[in-house]
């Protein structure tokens, strides 16, 4: 045991009434909803880069978490995995996720970045058989190192798409000898700042072929877990080719990849996309792709990827209604890719932004089952389409424009506009919350 988290000890469930910071007023891990346990909905994960590995630096200035395990040791990344693992437990999240750059110290070349994750990975396959906390998603981290400021994949050096190429299979060997359930890919600088340096049918063609080589190696090595593409429209680069889930979409099209990729959906990048949340969770489910979710907000006003901590209940019940609408995560879960704010020193910030967060999504997901129990949304919608279901309207869909319009004149087809009574369902949805 580290002293880092001082004795704050498992948080528990107590209910709404309880009057203590440190306890679960919603999240109950085995209460059921819709017949299935509230932790097996919600397949919650702590993200290591924001909570350890993110020194709390800004635009205006670097650090301010003064943390004991920062340093590029081995020795120092063992102790982070004692405190990270040590947190996951107080928190009983069942996952958790990770880039190779949170969790092993910096190697002088790709041999010894090889090296330190190996051995880390050991380190780490020990306290999860110790806890019984799983990996939900391995990932490399293809951005932060200057060799990648010019992309990974989609960089001008091919040097540097071999590099990253070598990584990605390093990470996914990791992933999947830690039992990790999915593979993430976020586009990390693949995109551009001006198209005046920039040849996008190039770039484009790199990252689907690379984006080939790792499901080519997925089946190679016999993983069993998901690929998933996190969409992101800007930032880092100015133009992200992964803009949104439809745009991910007509790319795995583009290089036959629809079957084998899905998505990992974060909130704030669909705000910064111009979507709210559930437009991509539906866009996704839609399309077949629909695979996991990044739990993290933006702030409305900023236009950044701010990373905040989930806490807005009514969003997150009209995303968790699009979640169980897609029939709810297979190998996906909900990973709080969420930092504090750089304010935010202590240990015990790190314990209540996540019990926040946590218990902020059991509520959306409770009010979320009630909504899809309750069946009057669904009603609603159904009634709103019912001439589609009827057998004019079906022939409709196999008729072709000379039929239509022979029965529109025989018909005297008129329509009349009716009421898509958007307040009224409002009003319904806030009975719920
Ligand atoms: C950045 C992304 C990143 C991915 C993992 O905005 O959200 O954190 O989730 O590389
Ligand atoms: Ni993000
Ligand atoms: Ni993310």
């Amino acid at each position: 045991m580290t002293d880092f988290f001082k004795g704050i000890a498992p948080i528990k469930f107590e209910g709404p009434q309880s009057q203590s910071d440190f306890a679960f007023r919603h999240y109950n891990a085995d209460e059921m909803v819709m017949g299935k346990p509230m932790h097996a909905h919600l397949r919650f994960a702590a993200a290591y880069w924001h909570s350890f590995a993110w020194p709390g630096g800004d635009p205006f200035g670097g650090q301010t978490f003064e943390r004991p395990w920062f340093g590029d040791t081995m020795e120092l990344a063992k102790m982070k995995a004692d405190v990270a693992f040590e947190m996951f437990q107080i928190l009983g999240v069942p996952y958790y996720c990770f880039h190779d750059a949170d969790v092993r110290p910096e190697g002088a070349d790709f041999a010894g970045n090889t090296r330190n994750l190996d051995e880390i990975v050991d380190y780490f396959a020990a306290k999860q058989a110790d806890t019984g906390v799983k990996l939900l998603w391995g990932t490399a981290n293809l951005f932060s190192h200057r060799r990648f400021m010019s992309g990974a994949a989609t960089n001008p050096d091919p040097d540097v798409f071999a590099f990253s190429a070598a990584t990605i299979k390093t990470c996914m060997d990791a992933t999947q000898k830690l039992g990790g359930e999915n593979y993430v890919l976020w586009g990390g600088r693949e995109g551009y700042e001006t198209l005046l340096n920039t040849d996008m049918g190039r770039e484009r063609r790199q990252a689907g072929r690379m984006l080939q080589m790792v499901v080519d190696y997925k089946h190679k090595i016999g993983f069993k877990g998901a690929i998933l593409i996190e969409p992101k429209p800007q930032e880092p680069t100015k133009h992200q080719y992964d803009y949104d889930v439809a745009t991910v979409y007509g790319f795995l099209k583009e290089y036959g990849l629809e079957g084998e990729v899905q998505m990992n959906i974060e909130q704030g990048h669909a705000i910064l996309a111009g979507h709210s949340f559930e437009h991509e969770l539906a866009m996704a489910r839609e399309l077949g792709i629909f695979g996991s979710i990044d739990m993290n907000r933006n702030d409305y006003q900023s236009g950044w990827d701010t990373d905040q901590f989930p806490n807005n209940v009514p969003e997150m019940a009209l995303a968790y209604y699009e979640v169980l609408r897609a029939g709810g995560f297979t190998t996906g879960g909900t990973n709080f890719d969420a930092k504090l704010r750089r304010q935010s020193l202590d240990a015990e910030d790190l314990i209540l932004a996540h019990v926040g967060a946590m218990d902020a999504c059991a509520a959306g997901l409770k009010a979320a089952a009630a909504m899809l129990t309750d069946g009057k949304l669904e009603a609603a919608r159904d009634a709103r389409y019912a001439g589609w279901d009827a057998p004019d309207g079906q022939a409709l869909m196999a008729s072709d424009l000379d039929a239509i319009t022979a029965r529109v004149l025989a018909d005297g087809t008129n329509p009349q506009p009716k009421s898509g009574r958007q307040e009224r369902l409002e009003n319904l949805v806030n009975r719920y919350l």
